[in-house]
């Protein structure tokens, strides 16, 4: 602790006089080693395509090609998919938040990918059974809230991986835009299915057949995403929201996703009947225990997101 403030405070112990730190004792070859890690480190995690953070309770997931506005490629699929799976199989992980690097969220796939060897276009058939598709049915099929926060342009697969997400926060400067009509290409990852349920088929149809970019604040209004914030306020309020879920009742809400998700597809009968049956798994929860009585006890309920013993 005491040496956490005083590197804080800039004290000799800490700084050489080349500016990086040393621990008390350290030799110039230590430095040296110290070096060699630290910059091995920053190349691991700048040529890393998918960029992971374990905060307390939920994981921060970042797609990580700035200069290539984080387009898709396989090696990021790979990584996405990897990501998306040890955060499922982390008991402990009750939300995630899924942000882009620099000033884009995504732009879709990389297009570089999609020129075979002769500059020929590539032909798709069951290019997106491979990625995509698996990619936005795992989404929905994690146990928790995935938050994306869009910090800038959205395209492409990039918009409607986005817009896929349980709750969508984008920075003001943010855009959304269903690009693939530019390439001669329909809208995918879901968004054909997405965007007429959220926003009527009036509105779907002029994004999809124009490619015009849609702001932030104009997607909030229509209901295609949960808020437009100030850019500034983007990250903070994303964390915020996964750093609520983390005291949230899990179970609850895993199940309320899940139900809202069946909903669509349903009809009324069938659709009671998924929420009695769900109710009664809800009930099983120690958390539900815990929420009847901190509320007939007049305090705060302290959830666990344990599932039934
Ligand atoms: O293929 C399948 O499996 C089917 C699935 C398809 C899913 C799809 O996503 S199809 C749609 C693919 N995406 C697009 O068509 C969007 C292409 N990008 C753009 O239209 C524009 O870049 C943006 C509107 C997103 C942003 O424009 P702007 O002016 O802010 O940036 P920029 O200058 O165009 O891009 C900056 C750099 O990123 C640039 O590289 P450079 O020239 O500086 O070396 C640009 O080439 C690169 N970039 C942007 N998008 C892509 C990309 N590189 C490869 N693929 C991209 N999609």
């Amino acid at each position: 602790m005491q040496w956490a403030i005083a590197a804080r405070l800039n004290h000799p112990w800490f700084t050489s006089s080349n500016g990086l730190m040393s621990l008390p004792g350290s030799t110039p070859a230590h430095d040296a080693d110290q070096r060699v890690i630290q910059t091995r480190e920053k190349a691991r995690m700048e040529a890393a395509p998918v960029l992971i953070e374990r905060r307390e309770g939920y994981r921060v997931v970042t797609l990580n090609r700035p200069r290539h506005l984080n387009a898709f490629t396989e090696a990021m699929h790979q990584h996405l998919k990897r990501a998306l799976a040890e955060a499922e199989d982390d008991g402990d992980c009750r939300a995630l938040l899924l942000t882009g690097a620099g000033r884009a969220f995504c732009a879709g796939q990389d297009l570089h990918e999609r020129v075979d060897k002769d500059g020929k276009a590539i032909v798709l058939g069951s290019a997106l059974d491979t990625y995509y598709n698996p990619l936005v049915r795992r989404l929905r099929a994690l146990p928790f809230p995935v938050v994306a926060a869009v910090n800038g342009i959205a395209a492409g697969a990039g918009a409607n991986i986005a817009l896929g997400c349980d709750i969508v926060f984008a920075a003001r400067s943010a855009s959304f835009v269903q690009a693939f009509a530019k390439i001669g290409l329909i809208p995918d990852c879901g968004g054909t299915w997405l965007l007429p349920r959220l926003i009527g088929p009036a509105r779907a149809r002029p994004l999809a057949f124009t490619a015009e970019p849609l702001s932030a604040d104009k997607a909030e209004a229509w209901g295609l995403i949960w808020k437009a914030l100030d850019d500034a306020e983007l990250m903070p309020q994303a964390h915020a929201l996964c750093a609520r879920f983390t005291a949230a009742p899990s179970v609850a809400l895993a199940l309320i996703k899940r139900v809202l998700d069946q909903s669509w597809s349903n009809d009324l009968d069938t659709q009671l009947e998924l929420e009695r049956d769900s109710q009664h798994e809800a009930s099983l929860s120690p958390d539900y225990d815990e929420g009847v009585h901190a509320f007939l006890q007049k305090r705060p309920a302290v959830f666990t997101g344990r599932r039934a013993m």
